[in-house]
């Protein structure tokens, strides 16, 4: 194993935060237009067609949980140089209860609310009493872990650590499977020039073994989904890939534009492989990591939640030069993010 470039860890935790503060200006909404989307994007940019030339710059855009929970994620793998679930959930409680406005799904909140109570002895334990025992599946584990594969160069260890950093929150293994997928997502985008093809195999491969234990077989089936849905999501996503044109409405369909990780994270990984090439409805002047993430946007849903996600897998595939200035200005908290990716650079190329 080598150390990759700086750029890419810069790449994947600015990418992410693009996508989240971008994200969030359409969550929610049903259509978005492509049209008034590229209208927004425009009123980033600095002269005639984003706003009055010499102007004051406008208001920055905010980052939502997201962030705020992948920021967690990091300082903790910072502060102690590995994974540690004790800490990670304190910054999690202490996160939500600094600023509880950032926009957290509504089942979550409760989990937060125990890890604050002195009385809580196991870190793990208010996820799994989620949803009347059932575990979040919502894409909340999925979301934040970029910073795992920051860290870990070892794909087991990514494996585990997402997993484990995604059970503090999702227990069922919808949830946290999601987060594995993710985090294999970045981990292979890390390394550098992978084809379409091999990036998918790879991931599938890594899946079909993921999803194939017990608990995946059985979490799958009450929720009525078939066996091993992530992996048959990247075999659609294949199909997708060969094809010249793909209607919106068929990725909906089949992947989703939802807040369960199984409708998301499969869509951040479509929206980043079909932008490896061009979009005849983007203009050309995009290059490949903005229009990952315009495409992912003009999805609608949950906008900043799949932004986010191939915001950090085109980063870390792309590097930073192709995160556009006036974007990342428009950013909240971008310079700081800068310099904790390079901090993640050092403890990753040390460890190796
Ligand atoms: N919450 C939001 N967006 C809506 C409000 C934001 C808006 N801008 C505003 O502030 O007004 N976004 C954020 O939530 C998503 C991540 O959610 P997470 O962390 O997975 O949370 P949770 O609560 O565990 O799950 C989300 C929802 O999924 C459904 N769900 C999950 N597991 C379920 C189960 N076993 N049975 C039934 N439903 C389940 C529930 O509706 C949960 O509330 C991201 O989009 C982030 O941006
Ligand atoms: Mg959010
Ligand atoms: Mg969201
Ligand atoms: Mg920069």
């Amino acid at each position: 194993r080598r150390c990759p470039g700086r750029g890419r860890f810069r790449g994947c935790l600015v990418g992410a935060l693009l996508g989240d503060c971008l994200g969030a200006a359409f969550e929610g909404e049903s259509a978005v237009k492509l049209p008034d989307l590229l209208r927004f994007l425009r009123g980033l940019e600095p002269g005639p067609s984003g706003g009055e030339p010499g102007s004051a710059r406008r208001e920055t855009l905010s980052y939502t949980d997201d962030t705020a929970m992948s920021r967690s994620v990091v300082q903790s793998l910072l502060a102690k140089q590995e994974f540690d679930e004790v800490d990670m959930a304190r910054r999690f409680a202490e996160e939500y209860k600094k600023e509880p406005n950032r926009g957290y799904g509504m089942g979550v909140i409760t989990v937060f609310k125990k890890l604050l109570s002195p009385k809580c002895s196991d870190v793990f334990e208010p996820a799994r009493a989620q949803f009347s025992g059932k575990g979040s599946y919502g894409n909340g584990g999925a979301m934040r872990v970029a910073g795992i594969s920051l860290v870990y160069s070892d794909i087991q260890d990514v494996k585990k650590f997402a997993k484990l950093s995604a059970e503090l929150t999702h227990s069922n293994s919808l949830g946290y499977n999601g987060a594995i997928l993710q985090a294999l997502a970045v981990h292979l985008a890390l390394q550098g020039e992978l084809s379409r093809e091999s990036f998918l195999e790879q991931l599938i491969g890594h899946m079909e073994d993921v999803e194939a234990d017990d608990k995946s077989l059985a979490d799958a089936r009450a929720l009525g989904f078939e066996d091993l849905p992530f992996s048959r999501r990247l075999k659609k996503i294949k199909e997708f890939l060969e094809l010249s044109t793909v209607p919106k409405s068929d990725v909906l369909f089949e992947l989703g534009n939802g807040v369960a990780a199984l409708r998301s994270v499969p869509t951040a990984i479509y929206s980043f492989l079909r932008s490896m090439g061009s979009d005849p409805d983007i203009p050309d002047h995009y290059n490949n990591l903005q229009r990952a993430i315009i495409y992912c946007i003009s999805l609608g849903g949950d906008t900043d939640t799949i932004a986010t996600m191939a915001g950090a897998i085109a980063g870390a595939y792309y590097g930073e030069e192709q995160v556009p200035a006036s974007w990342e200005q428009s950013c909240e908290a971008f310079q700081e993010t800068e310099k904790v990716a390079n901090s993640l650079y050092e403890l990753y190329c040390q460890r190796l």
